[in-house]
């Protein structure tokens, strides 16, 4: 796949995509990632990007030409059917889907902006599309190219090894992943979930799923809402809850005696996760 970025500081995403994963896509040529600088499309002897925003206030605007002939000069260099999108924090959100919409276009064109952002002009006139990778304020457009550019990538075939890949579109996908052990098999005391070890695979899985299934209950319902359940699924995740409210019990008796006499409450708030 062909990705073109127009970027101010191109050197931040060269180095950024020379390692691992990603390093090796661009070596073998799963995907070709080329920068064009609109600093390089000035006239003036300033090399000006940048001017003061009508109508006042603090900050500066990224004026149209240099912006529109850096993208113009990607554009001739892309294939046909190639779609550009701006980064901004009012685009619409980046998400696992948009990643898989992406990786099926010829080309993808970046453009990252800097201080308050693009000339209206240039967005409304030049842009296809504007993401955001999520709600909170950033200083460039250049950590979210390499946030689109990285879930882009690695969907692609060749990008992951076979091993790697085959995680991809699994049962669990639009959940959150389950948790994780490597050796040693104690570590300050604290042990490996006994399944993990019983080399019982069909046991292993379905705890996989549940750990899933649970800890998205617990931390984003709404992906959970989003994706629905299966009755099967719904049972392990009862399960999982009860499990919880078990644990918690245990833990908050253990609070109590820890603490007799110590005179300082230990009261702990699960209002969070009495669902
Ligand atoms: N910015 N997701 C300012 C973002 C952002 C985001 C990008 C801030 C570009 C000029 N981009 N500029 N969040 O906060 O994509």
């Amino acid at each position: 796949m062909r990705i073109a970025v127009v970027s101010l500081f191109p050197s931040m995403l060269r180095a950024a995509l020379a390692h691992g994963v990603l390093g090796r896509a661009l070596d073998r040529g799963v995907v070709e990632v080329d920068y064009f600088d609109p600093r390089d499309h000035t006239v003036d002897v300033h090399r000006s990007v940048d001017d003061r925003p009508y109508g006042g206030g603090p900050g500066m605007v990224l004026k149209v030409e240099p912006l529109r002939d850096a993208l113009r000069a990607a554009r001739a260099a892309m294939p046909t059917g190639t779609r550009a999108v701006y980064l901004g924090a009012d685009g619409t959100r980046f998400e696992q889907q948009t990643a898989r919409a992406a990786c099926d276009w010829p080309g993808l064109i970046l453009v990252a902006g800097r201080y308050e952002g693009a000339d209206e002009r240039f967005v409304e006139h030049e842009i296809d599309e504007q993401w955001s990778i999520g709600d909170y304020v950033l200083s460039g457009g250049e950590l979210p190219a390499l946030v689109v550019i990285d879930a882009v990538a690695r969907l692609l075939p060749g990008t992951l090894g076979s091993a790697e890949s085959a995680v991809q579109e699994s049962f669990t996908d639009g959940l959150l992943d389950w948790p994780h052990y490597t050796r040693p098999a104690s570590v300050d005391g604290r042990g490996v979930p006994q399944v993990l070890a019983s080399g019982d695979h069909a046991a292993i899985a379905r705890w996989r799923l549940q750990q899933s299934l649970g800890r998205t209950w617990l931390r984003r319902p709404d992906l959970l809402e989003r994706r629905g359940m299966s009755t099967e699924e719904r049972t392990l995740l009862e399960e999982f809850k009860r499990a919880a409210a078990a644990a918690r019990r245990l833990e908050d008796s253990r609070v109590v005696d820890d603490s007799y006499g110590e005179g300082e409450s230990n009261e702990q708030d699960h209002s969070a996760t009495e669902r």
